[in-house]
């Protein structure tokens, strides 16, 4: 394969953007080599500028899960392009995706847009401190918030890639009110509820994608429920990743709990910046220009990106794909595992609905310590082994792959080639 523009888009890239970058993880640090530069994309298929085409199991970390260039998300946003593409005043596509979103969610009367996952989670954490009047904010090691400083602890994704603790620039005072615990371990919240009585919230991805996929035990994410009420503290489950992905709503609804807070992104916006958090009345109504807590943004409810969140929910209601993404990922599970004990590599699969990703262990994984007994120098082979392929994975052993409805048998046998290959050709 032949990657000369994308070597000459980095050389180029790197004048004026840090790493040639807008975002870390797409440096591909933990892979080593150069970064790939996309060129275009459709369906299940995406080419980078050398015009090397690709399985696409990136998916822009999350939102294409209709794949790339859906007729009807297209259609949708090039028809209000045409009528303006920013106002700085409401319009009845934010009314109508904020319904949409929230009859999805049994626990949300109201949602806020904004720009991103980041945001959608900073103005969550300052919500459950303006409901509560407390201040500490309980996490989980290995899950990853987006970047505002009092998430930048311990965090996964990017952090984890970089294996860096925390990040620089991010003040102490920042963190202080910040506690970390450990996934899938009751206990160690139970300890921070014990010496604190200041906990606003605690914060967790309901299955992780930040450092590889992990799913809460039934005893872990109840007990969380239960404990949080107790302890007068609100649950907010981060969903930027995991909603409308496995379920049409939240992942939260498929585990048997309701968070207090739900923040959203990625799919929601079907490819635009959005970003929403929403809850009760009750909570909701300490926002302004409600009541007395402060978060604006000049692009939130972009119309555009309204239109692409419109169109991707109401065509995903309409697919339905989620038995499909359950079946897809199954077999992508036996085909991963079959080549690999095949070619003895160790190897350990997790998956929760469109959400997978492999393990380089032998080690059952259920929290960021497990997480990273995982070789991340067999997981680079195998990420350039797949780009060989014709296979684009996240280039990270601690990310999650996604799955769109436009993956079909066709992808499934050429995965299944692409697989045995990589795994071959590492083990000889
Ligand atoms: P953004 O600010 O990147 O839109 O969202 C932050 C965020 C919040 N919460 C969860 C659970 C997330 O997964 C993310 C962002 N996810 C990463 C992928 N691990 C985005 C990719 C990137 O950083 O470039």
């Amino acid at each position: 394969m032949n990657f000369n523009n994308s070597e000459k888009s980095y050389i180029r890239g790197c004048e004026n953007l840090v790493g040639a970058v807008n975002s870390p993880v797409r440096a591909f640090a933990s892979v080593g080599g150069n970064p790939l530069f996309i060129d275009k994309a459709k369906g299940a298929y995406i080419k980078d500028v050398d015009g090397n085409k690709y399985i696409d199991l990136v998916l822009s970390y999350g939102p294409m899960v209709l794949g790339h260039r859906n007729k009807k998300v297209e259609k949708a946003v090039t028809k209000a392009i045409k009528k303006g593409t920013s106002f700085g005043a409401s319009t009845n596509a934010e009314i109508k995706l904020a319904k949409i979103v929230c009859d999805a969610f049994p626990g949300m009367d109201k949602v806020r847009f904004v720009n991103s996952g980041t945001e959608a989670v900073l103005s969550a954490i300052r919500l459950a401190r303006a409901h509560t009047g407390k201040d500490k904010i309980i996490k989980f090691s290995g899950c990853y918030h987006g970047h505002m400083d009092a998430m930048l602890v311990a965090a996964g994704s990017g952090l984890a890639t970089l294996s860096l603790p925390g990040s620089k620039g991010v003040p102490n005072q920042a963190v202080e009110n910040t506690l970390i615990s450990e996934y899938n371990n009751l206990e160690s919240v139970k300890e921070h509820f014990d010496k604190h009585n200041d906990v606003a919230a605690v914060i967790l991805e309901p299955v992780t994608g930040n450092m590889g996929v992990i799913q809460p035990s039934d005893e872990f994410i109840r007990g969380l429920r239960a404990l949080t009420k107790e302890k007068n503290a609100l649950l907010i489950c981060d969903e930027v990743m995991t909603g409308f992905r496995s379920h049409f709503g939240g992942t939260q609804e498929l585990l048997g709990i309701e968070a207090d807070i739900t923040c959203l992104g990625k799919v929601i916006g079907g490819g635009f910046p959005v970003g929403a958090y929403g809850a009760r009345n009750e909570i909701m109504e300490n926002v302004a220009p409600l009541g007395g807590m402060y978060q604006a943004g000049t692009l939130s409810g972009n119309p555009i990106a309204m239109a692409a969140g419109i169109s991707t929910l109401t065509e995903l209601k309409k697919q339905n794909p989620y038995d499909k993404f359950n079946t897809v990922a199954q077999k992508l599970e036996e085909m991963l595992l079959t080549s690999a004990k095949k070619h003895g590599i160790d190897l350990v699969v997790n998956r929760f609905g469109s959400m997978i990703n492999a393990f380089f262990t032998d080690k059952k994984i259920e929290n960021f310590t497990d997480a990273q007994t995982s070789d991340t120098d067999m997981f680079a082979k195998f990420f350039w082994a797949m780009i060989e392929n014709g296979v684009f994975l996240p280039p990270s052993q601690f990310e999650a792959w996604f799955l769109s409805s436009t993956i079909t048998i066709k992808e499934l046998k050429k995965l299944e080639i692409a697989i045995e290959n990589a795994f071959s050709a590492m083990s000889s």
